[in-house]
C-alpha cells in the first residue's frame, strides 16, 4: 500500500577484490545447524515409537499433526475414484508427464552402472532365480577377466525395503514423492513405505496418493518427523521395518535418519543428511534480468532459511540495479512475500571479474542447484567440479529440475555436493560383486595370494589357496 520506498528485497553485495581470504571463508559457510539440541528433542520419539510402536506413533501424530488415526497406515489402491476425483485434470496429466521423463532417466542409469558387459551377461538364467533376484534380462553387468581363468563381476540388487519420506508442513509435494518413489520403483524394491504426514482431518494430499499408486507403494505411512523415521526404522505391527530412508525433511527428520542411522537396533542406512535448500545462480552482462531474478526467488520462497547467492560475472552497478529492481518487484506480489524476504535477507551478491572466478566460487560453495545463466554455459558447466544439479542457459529454469525434466530433485545441501550425488537409481540398489577363477585361473594367481597371506601371517589363508595347488599338481602328475 506504501508508495514505492526503497527496495525491500535486497541482497547483500561483495567485490570480489575487496574480499579477502577470511571473509572469502566466512561467505562460503552456511549457518550452522544446532543438531545437537534436535537431537535431543528426538531421542525421547524414537525411544517411544521403538518400545511402544503403533500406540505411540499414533499418539505423536495426534499432538504433533493434530490428527486423530484409527491406523496409521493405508494400503493400495491409494487413490479411490472419490481421491481421484478431487485432482485437476491438467495436474494429473502434469504427473503423468513427470513421472514418464523421471522414469526414462532413471531407468537409463541402471544401464549405464558399471563398465557394461551388459545384457549377454545376465542371460541364460531360469526364469525362476531372475523372478526371485528382480534381475531383468536388460540389467547392466560389469564383467572382466582379470587374469586368464580370473572372471569378476559385479552387479546390483534391489535394497528390499525401503522409506520414503515426503515432508509436508508448508506446501503439497506430490513432486518429492516422484523423485524417490519413481527410482525405488525403477530399482524394483519389492517394499516401498511412502511415510508424509496427514492433514489434520488426517487425509493425505490426492496428488501423493495418485503417485504413491503410480510407483507401486506397498503402503502410506501417515506420519511425519522423528517419529516417522522412527516407525520406518523400527518396524511396528502395522509398519513395515525398511533397509533405507530417504527423502528431505525438516531438522527433526533429519537428526532422526541421523540417530537411526547409528542404532545397531534399527540396522537401517539413509540417503545423506539434509540441510535448508540452496541456489547458486551465475550471471554475466548477457542474462535476462527477470530470469536471474525469478531463479532466486523460485529457491527463496523454499523457506527462511534458503540460501540464495548471485554470482555476477563484471556486472557493473546498472547492470546489478536491473537485476535487483526485478527482483524487488517480482517479489513483493508471492504470496509467500514474508518467506521470501527472510531468506532474501540472508543471501549475497558477489561481483568477481571473470568466468574462471565465477566458478571458483561455485565449485568452493558447492551449490545444492546451480544455475549458468551467462555467455556459453554448456562450456561453463564442464568446469563444474562440486554441484548437486545444473541448469544450463536461459531457458532451463530450475523448476524444470524440481519437477519433470527428469533429474531428480533430492540432493545434497550444506556443501555436501562435494562428496555425495543427489537421489538416483542407486540410491536404492547395492551392489555385489563375485569372482570365478578355472583351475587354471588358480594356478596363475595362488602363489601370489599365498605370498600376501604369508607378509600377513594368516596362515589358514594360504593353506586354502596351497592345498588346493596340491591337488592341482596331484592330478596333473597322475595323468
Ligand atoms: N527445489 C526443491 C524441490 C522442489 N521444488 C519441490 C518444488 N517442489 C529442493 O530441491
Ligand atoms: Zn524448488
Amino acid at each position: 500500500a506504501a508508495a514505492a520506498a526503497a527496495p525491500s528485497f535486497h541482497m547483500t553485495s561483495y567485490k570480489l577484490e575487496d574480499v579477502d581470504d577470511k571473509q572469502r571463508t566466512e561467505l562460503l559457510k552456511r549457518p550452522s545447524i544446532k543438531t545437537e539440541a534436535v537431537m535431543d528433542l528426538c531421542r525421547p520419539i524414537l525411544k517411544s515409537v521403538k518400545e511402544r510402536g503403533d500406540e505411540a506413533l499414533l499418539e505423536l501424530t495426534a499432538k504433533f499433526d493434530g490428527a486423530k488415526l484409527d491406523s496409521p497406515v493405508l494400503r493400495p489402491p491409494f487413490a479411490t475414484p472419490d481421491v481421484l476425483a478431487k485432482i485437476k485434470p491438467e495436474v494429473k496429466v502434469a504427473i503423468d508427464q513427470a513421472y514418464k521423463n523421471i522414469y526414462a532417466f532413471h531407468l537409463a542409469q541402471k544401464k549405464t552402472g558399471g563398465n557394461i558387459a551388459a545384457s549377454q551377461a545376465a542371460g541364460g538364467k531360469g526364469a525362476e532365480l531372475q523372478a526371485q533376484t528382480g534381475e531383468r534380462e536388460d540389467d547392466a553387468v560389469l564383467e572382466m577377466e582379470t587374469m586368464p581363468g580370473v572372471v569378476c563381476r559385479r552387479f546390483a540388487r534391489p535394497i528390499q525395503r525401503v522409506g520414503l519420506y515426503v515432508p509436508g508442513g508448508t506446501a503439497v509435494l506430490p513432486s518429492t514423492a516422484l523423485m524417490l518413489g519413481v527410482p525405488a520403483q525403477v530399482a524394483r524394491c519389492p517394499t516401498i513405505v511412502l511415510a508424509t504426514p496427514p492433514r489434520k482431518d488426517g487425509s493425505i494430499a490426492p496428488e501423493v496418493l495418485y503417485v504413491a499408486d503410480r510407483v507401486g507403494a506397498s503402503c502410506v505411512l501417515k506420519a511425519g518427523g522423528a517419529q516417522a523415521v522412527g516407525a520406518m526404522a523400527y518396524g511396528t505391527a502395522k509398519v513395515p521395518k525398511v533397509d533405507k530412508i530417504v527423502g528431505p525433511g525438516n531438522q527433526f527428520v533429519t537428526a532422526a535418519k541421523m540417530l537411526v542411522q547409528n542404532d545397531t537396533d534399527a540396522l537401517v542406512s539413509i540417503d545423506m543428511p539434509a540441510g535448508p535448500s540452496e541456489v547458486l545462480v551465475i550471471a554475466d552482462e548477457s542474462s535476462d534480468p527477470d530470469f536471474v531474478a525469478s531463479d532466486l526467488l523460485s529457491q527463496a520462497e523454499h523457506g527462511p532459511d534458503s540460501q540464495v547467492i548471485l554470482v555476477g560475472i563484471a556486472l557493473t552497478p546498472e547492470q546489478l540495479g536491473r537485476i535487483e529492481y526485478a527482483l524487488d518487484r517480482q517479489a513483493r506480489v508471492l504470496p509467500r512475500c514474508e518467506t521470501v524476504r527472510k531468506a532474501i535477507e540472508k543471501s549475497l551478491t558477489i561481483i568477481v571479474p571473470d568466468r574462471a572466478e565465477a566458478m571458483r566460487w561455485s565449485n568452493d560453495y558447492a551449490p545444492e542447484h546451480l544455475i549458468i545463466q551467462a555467455a556459453e554455459p554448456e562450456e561453463m558447466a564442464r568446469g563444474v567440479i562440486n554441484a548437486g544439479s545444473i541448469f544450463v542457459g536461459p531457458w532451463s529454469p530450475e523448476s524444470c529440475g524440481d519437477y519433470a525434466s527428469g533429474t531428480n530433485h533430492t540432493l545434497p545441501t550444506y556443501g555436501l555436493a562435494r562428496q555425495y550425488s543427489g537421489v538416483s537409481t542407486s540410491t536404492f540398489e547395492k551392489n555385489i560383486t563375485s569372482q570365478s577363477l578355472t583351475a587354471d585361473g588358480l594356478r596363475l594367481l595362488g602363489p601370489h595370494v599365498v605370498h600376501l597371506a604369508e607378509c600377513e601371517e594368516l596362515e589358514a589363508h594360504a593353506n586354502a589357496v596351497r592345498l588346493r595347488l596340491a591337488r592341482l599338481a596331484q592330478a596333473t602328475s597322475s595323468a
